[in-house]
């Protein structure tokens, strides 16, 4: 099947790309457009259309074929070519014009779109910035600061507001090819002109302009090169003609493509597409039908559980052990939507409309005919399997049946049901409205059909779901066992709060350790290390300290003090003399003399000591396959995605000096904390990458 066709319809000439699921611009796709536009100048056409069948427009270049050999037609010659066609060259969008997609229509003379369509220069999240012409046709278009917010947030837009930005010329609400059509004849009737975005002046703005959005970009792409480079290419645009501007935007781009960070961030956009699909799996299974949902819990995590799924536009019903519990967990839902319309995230209608899809209820009566319930009460065992027997006798036949636990046995919790087949876990993260991660849990007896649906289910709640066998913590949590445990040795043994978490914020970690532990709260893992005997509590230098903070009233955040002290009006942390005092104190009744520790080491025990624990969930089958480690990272906790994820990052490192460091701490800290993964030491031995692991199988 070619993937472009061409056909002159009622005297306009119609190129049409055909290449599922994105019609991504890939060579085949350039070469079929290029051989349409030279038969269209020498035909009868009158104008040529570009328009795509599918679910949508060009959604840009073929991300796979990045990093490998360029080939002709390059992106920026092709979208030359259209431009300087004799001929009106028209565009037709429909679903999401993305990247090189969109760049092409602003080579055309003119853009028509239907109303549903959006478009966007998401480049920025692939560390990259719109190398075909982008940088130089849309300031010329629609002027140089929505050139920097359009390509600095990467985030598509309606195709009404770029109507008002000079970027579509037409909206049609339905039949677009038909309408397309007519809009090039009436084009054709107005002696519309040539016109071409490449002629146009830019219009001039003070450089100040450029300063400010370089702060902004250093603060919210911290650690990011690809945003300071693409202001530089839409700079040029200012300062430089057309076609040295785009021999500029060449230049840094070709730079961005072939460096570390793009090429981690493409590693990511595939691992989060490939994280949705289950190994060896039947491609025969039916997925059950949800559209009612029940929540048990209306805490930190069930309101936001519950907005999720309204705002996908599912009905809710969120239960709770009383009216009292029940106001105050629907009042937090109503101030996370009230902060979501202040914020500009949702509009008044639409937060009305998705609250409106929340019931609450405190008898379970109400939930007889919900299709899927998840449990979000207490992290206790006992109760959490209380609540699966209770939802066993009073859900109907076929529901499904999730735990939210952060850390319990889903087998166990299932168990205590007549159907663990229709049970497993649904790890969502907090803020559960916002954070993009969800670890399915898959227990040893869930159903196929039931782990395929919420599978699915995670994509339309626009969740980013990934597989997790049972384990003590599954994926993440488990990893970050180690991680935590290394962040508290360094700490005691010469470290300051402020200096841990400088080193991993400096890496590109969201937030440093020690303030997420503030975050989090100290008092959750003090409780959970209070019901386990002295010797099942692990090193005791790894806890005192947080101990000691949660018996003087530190909590953390919730009660003003943790690690630091925070000011109860604006949240700001700061330092506190007082917890130095109490580190000092448990690390001289340990017997620790306490020494400088540079952040370099500080970063690799954590790291290192995470990676380690990636191995051992590979080597148990917790996780599938290592990219699916990254994303649950990435989308989870905040590890840096332009270095690509723990698992990529070590291949990048080098799996041979990684094992070498891990000896290094062994040797200094001992076999317990520090003995390297069987899987580390068998892939340095056989000289073989996590990628090219991952690849074998
Ligand atoms: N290249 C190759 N494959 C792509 C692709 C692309 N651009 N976009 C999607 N796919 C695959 C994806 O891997 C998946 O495959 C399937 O299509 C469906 O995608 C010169 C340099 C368009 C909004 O960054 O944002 O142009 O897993 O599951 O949720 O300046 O895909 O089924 O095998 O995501 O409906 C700029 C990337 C490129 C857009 C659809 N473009 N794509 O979302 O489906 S750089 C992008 C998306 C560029 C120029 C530069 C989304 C989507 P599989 P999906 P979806
Ligand atoms: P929370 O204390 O904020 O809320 C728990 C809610 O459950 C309370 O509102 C309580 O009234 C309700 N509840 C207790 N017993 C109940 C019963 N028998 N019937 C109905 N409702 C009952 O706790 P949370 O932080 O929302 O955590 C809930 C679960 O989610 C836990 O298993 C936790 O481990 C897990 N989790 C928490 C986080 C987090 O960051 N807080 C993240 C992921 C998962």
């Amino acid at each position: 099947m070619d993937k472009v066709s061409y056909e002159v319809v009622d005297s306009i000439g119609v190129i049409t790309v055909n290449n599922p699921p994105v019609n991504a611009l890939s060579h085949a796709v350039r070469v079929g457009i290029q051989d349409a536009i030279r038969a269209a100048q020498d035909d009868a056409s009158k104008a040529v259309l570009i328009i795509c069948e599918g679910r949508t427009f060009i959604a840009g270049a073929d991300i796979s074929e990045f990093g490998k050999p360029p080939r002709e037609p390059y992106f920026p010659d092709l979208f030359n070519e259209i431009e300087a066609s004799e001929k009106l060259m028209i565009a037709a969008i429909h679903g999401t014009a993305l990247g090189g997609g969109f760049e092409l229509t602003l080579a055309c003379h003119y853009r028509i779109a239907l109303e549903s369509a959006k478009v966007g220069l998401p480049e920025i999240k692939l560390g990259l910035f719109p190398g075909a012409g982008g940088t130089q046709r849309v300031p010329r278009l629609a002027g140089v600061p929505a050139a920097l917010d359009l390509m600095g947030s990467g985030n598509p837009i309606a195709v009404s507001q770029a109507v008002d930005l000079g970027l579509v010329d037409k909206i049609v609400s339905e039949d677009l090819r038909d309408s397309a059509i007519a809009y090039a004849k009436q084009l054709l009737a107005d002696d519309a002109p040539l016109r071409r975005a490449s002629e146009l002046d830019v219009e001039p703005v003070e450089d100040s302009l450029f300063d400010d959005y370089r702060t902004q970009f250093s603060k919210r792409a911290r650690g990011q090169i690809a945003p300071l480079k693409m202001l530089e290419a839409i700079q040029a645009a200012t300062t430089m003609s057309f076609a040295d501007g785009q021999a500029k935007e060449r230049e840094l781009f070709v730079e961005l493509m072939h460096g570390p960070q793009s090429t981690a961030l493409r590693h990511v956009f595939f691992a989060e597409r490939l994280a949705a699909r289950i190994s060896g799996f039947p491609r025969d299974v039916v997925d059950r039908p949800i559209e009612s949902v029940g929540i048990i819990g209306g805490g930190t995590m069930g309101g936001g559980i519950a907005m999720s799924f309204a705002n996908a536009g599912f009905q809710v019903t969120l239960l709770e052990i009383d009216e009292e519990a029940l106001a105050r967990g629907l009042s937090i839902v109503d101030k996370n939507y009230a902060g979501s319309v202040k914020r500009g995230k949702l509009s008044e209608e639409k937060a009305a409309a998705c609250r409106g899809r929340i019931d609450g209820v405190t008898d379970y009566e109400e939930l007889a005919g919900a299709d899927l319930v998840i449990e979000a009460v207490f992290e206790d065992p006992e109760l959490k399997k209380d609540i699966f027997k209770r939802l066993d006798e009073a859900c109907k036949p076929g529901a499904i049946l999730a735990t939210n636990t952060s850390y319990q046995d889903v087998d166990a919790i299932a168990a205590a049901t007549n159907r663990p087949e229709d049970c497993l876990g649904m790890h969502f993260f907090s803020p559960a409205h916002i954070m993009k991660l969800l670890e399915v849990v898959r227990g040893d007896k869930t159903a196929d059909d039931v782990l395929s649906t919420v599978m699915a289910l995670g994509k339309k709640i626009r969740k980013v779901p990934v597989m997790s066998r049972v384990c003590y913590g599954f994926i993440g949590n488990r990893m970050l066992g180690p991680y935590f445990r290394e962040a508290q040795l360094c700490l005691i043994e010469g470290g300051i709060p402020e200096g841990v978490d400088a080193a991993l914020y400096d890496f590109g970690m969201a937030m440093g350790p020690i303030s997420v532990g503030d975050l989090a709260g100290l008092d959750v893992g003090y409780k959970a290390r209070q019901v386990l005997a002295e010797d099942q509590r692990g090193d005791p230098r790894a806890y005192r300290v947080p101990d000691a903070l949660v018996e003087a009233g530190r909590l953390g955040q919730k009660s003003g003090a943790g690690f630091y002290r925070y000011d109860p009006e604006t949240r700001r942390k700061s330092f506190d003399p007082e917890v130095m005092e109490i580190i000092e104190r448990e690390a001289d009744a340990l017997g620790i003399e306490r020494l400088p520790i540079d952040a370099d080491e500080i970063v690799d025990r954590l790291i290192f000591s995470l990676v380690n624990e990636g191995f051992r969930v590979l080597e148990e089958g917790i996780a599938q396959r290592p990219s699916d480690i990254d994303v649950v990272y990435v989308y989870g906790y905040g590890f840096p995605a332009w270095r690509g994820g723990p698992m990529y990052y070590a291949d990048a490192v080098g799996l041979d000096r990684v094992l070498e460091r891990i000896k290094e701490f062994r040797d200094r800290f001992g076999e317990e904390n520090w003995s390297p993964a069987p899987m580390l030491e068998k892939l340095v031995a056989t000289n073989t990458t996590i990628a090219e692991w991952a690849a074998s199988k």
